[in-house]
């Protein structure tokens, strides 16, 4: 039996719910019998990019420079590019990452203030034309997500740490990637409850998922 592989990718702010959404797609591939879906993360996904994950995180790091960020996610993402998410598309599979390109325009574009110029140079050069077949943005009140987040009562990375204006620039900067590209994107409306956001994320996939089926 061959699949075509789609890259999906699941964005949003910190407590939009994005681990909720990536369970109800889980289920929604199992249930539509494809196989071996690969669900990884940004940044991450590989062993230098988890690493890179844990130094983009570490609070020690408070004052980073928005260049130093957007050239660190971008190294993660041309190693996770390599080693992983076009090896297994390649192979046919279904590839579903937390987090992707669109969450540098949002942080480093939006919330850092680097604009979309400078990352569109950076992900011209690490990704060419690829793009996510299908991203879905949980879209949150910035204090929704951010309660939540508090409520989950496990510390706070150096992302978690930024206040409101860096979290509405960079809601901002989503919003505006979902409008400029409405064939990609689809909206979902965070800030209801989890299983309303499941349907969403369903109803979200429903047309990619009825076509990609095993043929054969
Ligand atoms: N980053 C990443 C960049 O700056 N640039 C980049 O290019 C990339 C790729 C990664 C950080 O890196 C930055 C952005 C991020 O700050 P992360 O851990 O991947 O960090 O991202 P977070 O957003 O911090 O992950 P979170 O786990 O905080 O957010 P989730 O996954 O959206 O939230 P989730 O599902 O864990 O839910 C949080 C809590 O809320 C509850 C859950 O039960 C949980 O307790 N919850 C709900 N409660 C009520 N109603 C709902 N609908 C709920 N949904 C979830």
């Amino acid at each position: 039996m061959t699949q075509a592989g789609r890259f999906i990718t699941v964005e949003g702010l910190e407590g939009a719910g994005k681990t909720t959404c990536l369970r109800a797609i889980e289920q929604l591939l199992e249930a539509a019998g494809i196989e071996r879906p690969l669900f990884t993360r940004e940044p991450g996904g590989t062993p230098f990019g988890e690493a890179l994950r844990s130094t983009l995180l570490d609070p020690r790091h408070r004052g980073l420079s928005a260049e130093a960020e957007a050239l660190t996610v971008f190294a993660a993402r041309a190693e996770h590019l390599a080693q992983v998410i076009h090896p297994a598309l390649a192979a046919g599979c279904w590839v579903i990452s937390d987090r992707f390109t669109d969450a540098t325009y949002a942080y480093q574009g939006g919330g850092r203030g680097l604009g979309d110029d400078r990352i569109a140079v950076l992900e011209e050069w690490v990704q060419g034309d690829f793009a996510p077949d299908r991203t879905l943005l949980l879209d949150v009140d910035p204090a929704v997500g951010r309660s939540r987040v508090a409520s989950r009562g496990d510390g706070e990375d150096r992302f978690e740490q930024e206040q409101d204006p860096f979290f509405r620039a960079a809601r901002a900067a989503y919003a505006r990637r979902a409008a400029a590209d409405p064939e990609r994107f689809r909206c979902i409306d965070a800030n209801r409850t989890e299983e309303e956001v499941a349907r969403q994320a369903r109803e979200a996939l429903a047309d990619l998922v009825s076509g990609g089926a095993p043929d054969g």
